[in-house]
């Protein structure tokens, strides 16, 4: 990291075997202050006067060398590229990072699987098979904080970069894995997300009683991990502030997907003590099983929810609400949807005395939000405190005035591509504003890397870039 936080100078040892007997009364008061300023600082610096948003970025100085590809790392690395370290992406010469080349909309561009995931990064390339690529690899762990990696078990090893042989030539370097499963029997699989949802008890809790298990459009097996690792290894930076040495940060995918599903293993357990009764198969009558079961669009959180067609649907496919019966706005909910009785009426004045009613209950709410757009029964519900959430399309979201506002989504100028909308940071730290920089072209910053950043002499770079470290093997070559 480029500079520590400025410490409080220790007393001198004369200062500090001065008996404030012998002091004047002035400078023992200002003593007091001095050591009560002291004891609130923290050992922090005095907190800066500039404006927020220059004082640089939180992560301003520190240097990550990212070895990751396709979405679980990369979303990582985004996300401390976006609070502002420096991350270089190592990739593979002429291929680079996969998603470059999938599910390509715009021909001879990277595709906005790769630019969506990798902003605010640099990117070079370097052959690891090969000594030189290897010289400039090792060049690179002596000069980064964090070394991120999200390869096949064992891959990195092969490579020859064993946590022994980086930690040797970095002791202050921490390196952070993601893989599909931890230490166990499946601990050699390759994974992606769909096989980390299902491993990770996503798939088996989401969807309808009488249907298969579903996986999820929102990506919490990679993006999830990604952001899993992420807090890793700020942790790890900030426990170094201390330790002065770094360590291994693992996350596995499955780790983090079941992280996200607590409330079902909570709901697991809860299994013993009888029927789940917030789970709407419950008001049906339907006997329990022996796991914790797939709840349709119940809600998690133990306040009975469901989702409701609204003007528009079904031909709309997103015309629909999620609409949630608190208890404390039961009475607004009566009002709003004109069965005022049922604030007294014993039959369902309580939660207890719903639940067996729920289905019946938002079919008659439904009847009322089905007069209504999402938007117009979000306003009417909002104006008196029942949370609503409307099914916003994703059409909905690009246009979404607001989320352009807040640059959580942004568009963003590509030399190859053109203009293409991103999501932005999502989490916004008022001293640290991000701005989201396009993302690198395969190897656009090689050069300045081995030059600025490693300080190799010309001589030296000739010699690596003629061993073809850097560069796509000939075509002849790959034939043979
Ligand atoms: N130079 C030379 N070789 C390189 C290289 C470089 N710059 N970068 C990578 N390689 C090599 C690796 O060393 C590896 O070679 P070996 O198999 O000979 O050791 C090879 O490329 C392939 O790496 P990989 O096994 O990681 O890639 P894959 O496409 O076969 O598998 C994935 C992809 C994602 C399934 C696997 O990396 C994985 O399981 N990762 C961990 C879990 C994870 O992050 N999954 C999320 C993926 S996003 O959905």
């Amino acid at each position: 990291m480029a500079k520590k936080a400025k410490r409080q100078k220790p007393k001198s040892r004369a200062a500090a075997r001065k008996s404030p007997r012998k002091m004047g009364k002035l400078a023992a008061k200002k003593s007091t202050k001095k050591s009560a300023q002291q004891s609130n600082s923290n050992g922090l610096p005095t907190p800066s006067s500039k404006p927020y948003g220059q004082n640089g970025k939180a992560l301003t100085g520190v240097r990550i060398l990212d070895f990751t590809h396709v979405q679980s790392g990369p979303t990582c690395t985004q996300l401390l590229a976006w609070f502002g370290a420096d991350v270089i992406k190592v990739e593979r010469p002429g291929v680079g990072d996969i998603t470059r080349g999938q599910l390509v909309d715009v021909k001879g561009a990277d595709s906005l699987y790769f630019t969506m995931l990798n902003h605010n990064k640099r990117s070079i390339t370097i052959d690891s098979k090969n000594p030189q690529g290897m010289r400039v690899l090792e060049a690179l762990i002596k000069k980064c904080d964090v070394l991120v990696e999200n390869f096949a078990p064992g891959a990195l090893d092969r490579m020859g970069l064993t946590w022994q042989r980086i930690n040797k030539i970095n002791p202050r370097i921490i390196v952070a894995s993601i893989k599909g499963f931890g230490p166990g029997p499946y601990e050699d699989c390759k994974v992606y997300e769909n096989v980390a949802q299902c491993a990770g008890g996503s798939a088996s809790t989401t969807g309808f009683r009488d249907g298969p298990p579903l996986v999820t459009g929102a990506q919490i097996g990679d993006s999830g991990t990604g952001l899993h690792l992420a807090l890793g290894i700020v942790s790890a930076l900030y426990q170094r502030t201390r330790s002065g040495r770094g360590q291994k940060v693992d996350v596995a995918m499955q780790d983090g997907v079941l992280n996200l599903c607590r409330v079902k293993l909570r709901d697991q357990q809860r299994l013993k003590a009888g029927p789940l009764t917030e789970y709407s198969q419950y008001g049906e009558g339907v006997a329990f099983g022996d796991a914790t079961p797939r709840a349709g669009n119940d809600s998690g959180g133990g306040q009975p929810g469901w989702i409701l067609k609204c003007k528009g649907a079904p031909e709309d496919p997103d015309a629909y609400i999620y609409f949630i019966t608190q208890a404390p706005v039961w009475g607004p909910i009566c009002d709003l949807i004109g069965e005022p009785t049922w604030k007294t009426d014993p039959e369902y004045a309580t939660p207890r005395a719903r639940l067996p009613k729920l289905k019946a209950i938002f079919a008659r709410i439904e009847s009322w939000t089905l007069t209504k757009t999402k938007f117009e029964v979000m306003e009417a519900c909002n104006a008196v405190d029942i949370p609503v959430g409307p099914i916003l399309s994703m059409k909905e979201i690009a246009a979404e005035p607001s989320l352009r506002k807040s640059r959580t989504v942004v568009e963003v100028d590509h030399p190859t591509r053109g203009k293409y909308l991103s999501v932005g940071n999502p989490i916004k730290l008022s001293d640290s504003i991000s701005e989201v920089r396009r993302s690198p072209l395969l190897g656009e910053h090689t050069d300045e890397i081995l030059t600025d950043v490693l300080g190799f002499a010309a001589k030296d770079v000739a010699e690596i870039k003629n061993s073809g470290a850097l560069s796509a093997p000939k075509k002849e070559e790959k034939a043979a």
